[in-house]
């Protein structure tokens, strides 16, 4: 998604590499770039107007200072590109916040209506927000008020069914207002602590359809008036959801289909132009694939820099942190062997599927496709069967020691030196990174130090990605560990050394 607006900053970036200073005309120069994505993203003009000249008057007016501190005190270089992304990245961040992702309740009922034009994905979301709010402890009801398109009903049902919500509909005839209420006076009754009214949509915003909503609002005041917008709909939802922000208080936006547009333009300006909180992203036809939505991330993600801030929460969850410190320094400087391979790859096995943690990371968003967990289970294998002296120095692994290994984990003696071969290459890589001083402290929990996109070092030719991060393939099943639960986790370590000593 926003593909389109991703590669304009990365051109600008590019423009800025090597560039001492910010000057008035190094910016203006950069910034073309960005305008030109932005509205072929088909971002607002107006929105796309003030949000450059805000960029600019931030860059003209701060000081660069190109040697910077992070949080563990460790000296870093920031280049005048590097700063240009970070205004970049507030200013997104301004644009689409706040952070918002609360739902408003009335005498312990959380009531939603949902708005919004023909197809942008009401029905879709309201079964993904009945599913958000069981998970939160609710018990929801849908509510089936659109009556216009004739298979509308049974979609809300299939739906509904398939997720084990119940949905309520009116008789034959009955008005969606009416069926609000009645709705409302069943979740009452019945004890349902959430209700979505899932209401029709139109080809355009037309009087009948306020109307209709206008009544329902008078009906069933629902706490939460929130308008659908699919993130196809660029510069159009401008005007669509001014349009309906006139006729009805909106509390909220939910964006969909995030999944499937490269422009996305929508995304950036709808907060600007309603006033209201983005609460929700929608990313994918079936209901797990909601998020709250986080502006930080957004714009991480927009800028090609991928969600590291979500990662690195993730990464908190389950890691130690002194410990991934440590690991990160000796990653970065490329000295490590197989056997951190392996630890990697079972802490990046709790963070969860393997497609996901790629989609968040900086480089590997666009191969998060490729990823394939099968593959990394037999690389798990593969390390297993080697002895610990192996594993720290992979040089080692001759030919007979290959065909040992090869045996032990059922595999060729050409898989063997594959996977010798793609690491060396891997730690050749990392090392590199490591010196351009990118992901140092990602690890750790601090930010890394402002990577700008397109600086950063790539072997020719590329590498494996699924070399780096490991396998989930195998640990389907596996829980995350409490972070706090450190003692077992030590347990574990020591045993597991013990078994290595034995080999
Ligand atoms: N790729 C993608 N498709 C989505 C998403 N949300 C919904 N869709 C698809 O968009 C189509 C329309 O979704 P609906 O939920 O029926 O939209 P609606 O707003 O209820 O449509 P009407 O009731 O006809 O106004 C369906 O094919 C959905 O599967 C999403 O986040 N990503
Ligand atoms: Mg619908």
């Amino acid at each position: 998604m926003l593909e389109t607006v991703t590669q304009g900053f990365k051109n600008a970036t590019e423009r800025l590499r090597g560039v001492r200073e910010l000057t008035e005309e190094s910016i203006e120069e950069a910034l073309r770039d960005v305008r030109m994505s932005l509205l072929e993203a088909d971002v607002d003009l107006k929105v796309t107007r003030s949000f450059l000249a805000r960029v600019k008057e931030r860059a003209l007016g701060e000081k660069v200072e190109t040697r910077v501190k992070d949080r563990s005190g460790r000296k870093l270089r920031v280049t005048p590109g590097q700063h240009f992304v970070r205004i970049c990245e507030e200013e997104l961040t301004e644009l689409m916040g706040p952070v918002d992702p609360s739902l408003a309740k009335r005498d312990g009922l959380v009531s939603i209506m949902l708005a919004g034009l023909q197809g942008v994905g009401k029905t879709t979301i309201a079964a993904k927000l009945a599913v958000y709010l069981r998970k939160q402890g609710r018990k929801p009801l849908l509510v089936a008020a659109d009556i216009y398109r004739p298979a509308a009903v049974d979609q809300l049902r299939t739906l509904g069914a398939s997720i084990d919500v119940p949905v309520h509909s009116g008789a034959e005839g009955e008005r969606p207002p009416s069926i609000c209420r009645a709705a409302l006076e069943r979740a009452k009754r019945e004890g349902f602590t959430a209700i979505v009214y899932d209401t029709a949509g139109r080809l355009a915003v037309d009087d009948d359809l306020m109307v209709e909503l206008e009544e329902i609002v008078a009906g069933v005041d629902p706490a939460n008036k929130l308008l659908v917008c699919d993130a196809l709909m660029g510069r159009d939802a401008v005007n669509v959801a001014g349009a309906f922000a006139e006729r009805i208080a909106l509390d909220g936006v939910i964006l969909t289909k995030l999944d499937g547009d490269a422009r996305g333009g929508a995304a950036l300006a709808v907060k600007a132009v309603t006033g209201v909180p983005i609460k929700f992203l929608g990313t994918g036809e079936t209901v797990d694939r909601l998020e709250e939505f986080r502006p930080e991330g957004l714009a991480s993600r927009i800028l090609g820099m991928g969600d590291i801030v979500g990662l690195v929460k993730d990464f908190e969850e389950v890691v130690d942190e002194k410990e991934a410190e440590a690991d990160a320094e000796r990653l970065l400087k490329g000295r490590f062997g197989l056997d951190d391979l392996l630890k990697q790859m079972r802490m990046i096995q709790k963070l969860g599927p393997l497609k996901e943690v790629f989609a968040k990371m900086p480089m590997f968003g666009g191969m998060a496709d490729q990823v394939d967990e099968g593959e990394l289970t037999k690389v798990e294998a593969m390390i297993q069967s080697m002895t610990r002296a192996e594993r720290s120095d992979p040089t080692l692994i001759d030919k007979s020691r290959a065909r040992r290994i090869a045996r032990g984990c059922g595999r060729t003696v050409g898989d063997i030196e594959g996977l010798v071969e793609r690491f060396m290459q891997m730690r050749q890589l990392m090392g590199a990174l490591g010196k351009g001083g990118l992901l140092s402290g990602l690890g750790g929990g601090g930010l890394p130090a402002m990577g700008g996109p397109g600086g950063l070092p790539m072997p020719p030719g590329g590498f494996d990605p699924s070399m780096l991060m490991g396998g989930a393939g195998r640990g389907g099943g596996r829980k995350r560990q409490d972070p706090k639960s450190k003692k077992s986790k030590r347990k574990q370590q020591r045993a597991s050394r013990k078994k290595t000593r034995k080999k």
